[in-house]
């Protein structure tokens, strides 16, 4: 027998053996795969290794060598498939059902647009719908139909960029309310949700566009006492029941009387302490001052109403302790990733 034909011999072996590890599918399957090929009587390289007189002499360590890097390489490859299977023996058990799923990557809405979707779910609840409206509007419908004259230095405070032609890019969404006011008759009961712009710079709490939210009732004999209870009935609804609602005086030049409203939260702890927030403004509202009844060709004298807007990316910063607007802006996954549910 040439010594050629020996090292072939185990390396046709060692892949035999190879194959049979990687095929069992169990610790009883490995031991026996260990027998054959390990063994010290029977073993299938203790057989080959028993040929080694007839070779030369000289020649015998060189199968030798090979016969143990053989031995070596099996032994390593049953003890990883050993490990592989774990501790309960079986290609099943090795899987961990226990472990969290891998779940694929999912897009999510943005945390403005959550905040948006349930601060109008509840206004709808309410009797509320959505109305939209052009972005790019005219002096008439963003400043002076809100009885804003051009003058006056509420139109300086929301300046905002102009068009050429002489457009304007809405600095409120009121305008909604007014074209909504002129199309349809009382009662109305409509929400503006939409973006709008000012000139302003980037910085941590200013934005150039950002989203608004804003509200109109018009009907006959609404009140002061339904302005308060409406506002106060969304404020716990969105906040949670213990929320306390506060009206502090303002002015706008839509509404009459005008206001801002604050919420403090007050959570109760499960062991009992009760936790109070500060008083956080969360928006600016009022009663439709009569001048932009008047504007439409609504009879104040009949109808009455009140208004409201909020910042829904104030909202968002808020509720989710985000302290820098441009958060809402930069389009991150790293940052918007973590409103994904
Ligand atoms: C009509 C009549 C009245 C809408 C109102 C506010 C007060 C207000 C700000 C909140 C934060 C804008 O997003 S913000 O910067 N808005 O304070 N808005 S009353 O009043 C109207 C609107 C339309 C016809």
């Amino acid at each position: 027998m040439a010594l050629a034909s020996l090292i072939e011999a185990l390396l046709t072996m060692e892949a035999a053996a190879l194959a049979a590890v990687e095929s069992a599918s169990d610790s009883s399957g490995l031991e026996q795969v260990r027998v054959e090929y390990l063994g010290r009587k029977d073993g299938r390289i203790s057989g080959i290794l028993r040929r080694l007189g007839e070779i030369d002499p000289e020649e015998r360590p060189a199968v030798g060598a090979e016969a143990n890097r053989v031995k070596a390489r099996l032994q390593e490859e049953l003890e990883a498939r050993e490990a592989l299977l774990g501790d309960g023996g079986s290609a099943e058990a090795a899987q961990d059902l226990s472990l969290p799923g891998r779940r694929g990557w999912t897009g999510g809405l943005h945390p403005v647009t959550r905040v948006l979707d349930e601060i109008c779910a509840i206004f709808a609840g309410l009797g509320f719908t959505r109305a939209r409206g052009p972005e790019a509007e005219t002096e008439w419908y963003n400043f002076v139909a809100l009885n804003t004259p051009m003058d006056h230095p509420a139109a300086d405070e929301q300046d905002t960029l102009y068009l050429q032609g002489g457009g304007l890019l809405r600095s409120h969404t009121s305008p909604v309310q007014i074209r909504t006011m002129e199309q349809y008759r009382p009662p109305i009961r409509i929400l503006a949700p939409g973006i709008v712009y000012r000139r302003d710079a980037w910085d941590a709490t200013h934005a150039p566009g950002f989203a608004q939210l804003e509200g109109l009732v018009v009907d006959e004999g609404v009140t002061f006492v339904d302005f308060k209870a409406t506002l106060a009935e969304f404020a716990r609804r969105f906040w949670g029941e213990g929320t306390r609602v506060r009206f502090r005086p303002s002015f706008f030049p839509f509404t009459e009387p005008s206001a801002e409203v604050d919420v403090k939260r007050v959570i109760r702890r499960p062991d009992g302490t009760v936790h109070e927030t500060d008083w956080l403004e969360i928006m600016g509202a009022g009663m439709v001052d009569p001048a932009v009844l008047e504007n439409v060709g609504i009879d104040p004298e009949r109808y009455s109403g009140f208004a409201f807007g909020m910042g829904p990316g104030r909202i968002a910063m808020l509720r989710y302790g985000i302290n820098d607007i441009r958060l809402l802006h930069d389009n991150d996954v790293r940052f918007l990733g973590q409103f994904t549910s």
